[in-house]
């Protein structure tokens, strides 16, 4: 295997990776986002094409209220029986749930809730004999114990209704580090292996592992523990941990896993969020070892240019804890997406915002729209207390920076009608105290006479480190007043170093 890494590149987190015959199958978080649980097919590990999502209909998760941060966290996603099983946890609402599809793309069941599963991450395992087991992260979430760490856990269920069919028990729980969490279980030729995040999902990161002789223990810890962290290392992809054993078809063992790629002097700014990320795994005394994570060559330019002539949009498309189908049109005006505001902003939990995920350092995103009947714009957007803004309407075309409870604006007169809007993420250039941050966001706008540029801001406040965010940068089209008609959404990106800056003549 000649790793890609990353292996899907922008927000996606916490990868879930299944095999049926050659097809590998891949789900990731979406939190508060919707459609949810992306799902990717690849033939080779490393060249993953997005199929679809396994949330697409109200009511499968829960998150017209959820928290920012809450939703989707961190499937399990296995090809089993000849049908394709899916865990989640759906964060501050539903809990952990369990869904079935007949084909990975979809449509995915309801979900059944797994009572009794009283955590994060949940595993799903069978045993040779029928028995389904799920093993999961006991951190509370809620009640009277929110907040305390109950160590991984694991109990019977029937898949069928999602009871529990005994009190759970506690399992082995790593070396003791913070947060043993994503625990996925496997049956390798007769012996059972436990694989943990443990160190949490930030710098300290990492992956242990144990084994047993049945699939409830008693697990034994591998000596080499942890048996994958960058933690400490000057390796340019951090926080590798979160990962997900799966076999080859000759044979060979691959693990898919998070991890980040930290910008700036000091290392400290991932504007992307947490990726995913593959390795190879090598076999040593019984025992998985996951090569350290290598980035490989820079993506030298790709995009996605979407002009909404199609039916339906790409299952890429992402809106805020609503679904975008209940308020765009794509044959309201043929080859235009319309978006009816409601007139929330950027600023609400559920804005009018239809985005696509950054997925490179360096990346451009124009948007073609007209504002005759309405205000709209593109949004950089990591969460509601951060986000870059350009927008046009009323009158004005209106620059705007949200950080925290921090808010500036810079406008100018427009006249209402098309208009070009442009967010550019730029990779800071320099080895010095101006390269502390990892880029500069540019917000733009061209009304006919070329780009004039409104706001040049500083990236880290959007960035996942500052937003403590568990997602990343998303870059969308939205409107805030009356309907927007966009035309065109170019996203176009790409990870070569920056250019030296330029001596003066
Ligand atoms: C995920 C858990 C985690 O469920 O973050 O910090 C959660 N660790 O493994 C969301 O990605």
């Amino acid at each position: 295997m000649t790793a890609r890494n990353p292996a899907v590149p922008g927000f996606h987190p916490d990868p879930s990776v299944t095999r049926a015959g050659d097809d590998y199958y891949l789900a990731c978080s979406s939190f508060e986002y919707l459609p949810g649980i992306p799902l990717f097919h690849s033939r080779d590990l490393t060249h993953w094409r997005q199929i679809g999502n396994a949330v697409t209909r109200p009511g499968q998760l829960d998150l017209a209220g959820t928290p920012t941060l809450g939703g989707a966290w961190a499937p399990t996603l296995r090809h089993h029986d000849g049908r394709f099983w899916l865990v989640v946890t759906d964060a501050m609402g539903r809990g952990s749930i369990l869904l079935t599809a007949d084909r990975p793309e979809g449509p995915w069941s309801d979900g059944v809730p797994l009572h009794g599963v009283s955590g994060i991450d949940p595993d799903l395992a069978w045993d040779t004999d029928g028995t389904c087991y799920v093993t999961y992260s006991g951190l509370q979430l809620d009640g009277a114990d929110a907040g305390q760490h109950l160590g991984i856990l694991q109990v019977r269920i029937d898949p069928h209704t999602g009871h529990a069919l005994e009190t759970p028990r506690p399992l082995w729980s790593g070396t003791g580090l913070m947060f043993p969490e994503a625990p996925h279980l496997y049956d390798i030729d007769g012996t059972w292996y436990l694989v943990i995040a443990e160190g949490g999902t930030e710098r300290g990161h990492a992956v242990s592992v144990a084994r047993a002789d049945r699939p409830d223990g008693p697990f034994e810890g591998c000596p080499a523990n942890p048996v994958l962290s960058a933690r400490s290392t000057d390796r340019p992809v951090q926080n590798t941990g979160h990962g997900d054993l799966v076999r080859t078809p000759d044979g060979g063992w691959a693990m898919l896993l998070l991890g980040m790629r930290p910008r700036g002097l000091t290392r400290a700014f991932s504007a992307l969020g947490r990726e995913t990320f593959v390795t190879e795994v090598d076999w040593r005394d019984g025992w998985p070892v996951p090569r350290p994570v290598e980035q490989s060559a820079p993506d030298a330019g790709s995009g996605f240019v979407d002009d909404f002539d199609a039916a339906v949009l790409d299952p890429r498309w992402l809106s805020v804890r609503t679904l975008h189908t209940d308020w765009t049109s794509l044959t309201e005006r043929p080859g235009h997406l319309v978006v009816h505001a409601d007139g929330s902003t950027l600023d609400d939990p559920r804005p009018r915002f239809v985005g696509h995920r950054q997925q490179h350092h360096t990346a451009e995103v124009t948007a073609h729209l007209d504002t005759t009947h309405g205000t709209g714009g593109l949004s950089l957007r990591v969460d509601e207390s951060h986000h870059y803004d350009i927008e046009a309407g009323g009158g004005f075309v209106r620059a705007r920076a949200r950080i925290g409870g921090v808010v500036q604006t810079w406008e100018q007169p427009l006249a209402p009608g098309p208009v070009v809007l442009r967010v550019t993420a730029e990779p800071v250039t320099g080895t010095g105290f101006e390269g502390l941050g990892p880029d500069t966001v540019r917000l733009s706008a061209d009304s006919g006479d070329g780009f004039a540029e409104l706001a040049a801001l500083d990236g880290r406040y959007v960035s996942a480190e500052t937003a403590a965010s568990f997602t990343g940068r998303v870059i969308g089209m939205y409107a805030t007043e009356g309907t927007v008609a966009f035309d065109r959404f170019a996203y176009h990106g790409h990870d070569r170093p920056a250019p030296a800056p330029q001596e003066n003549p």
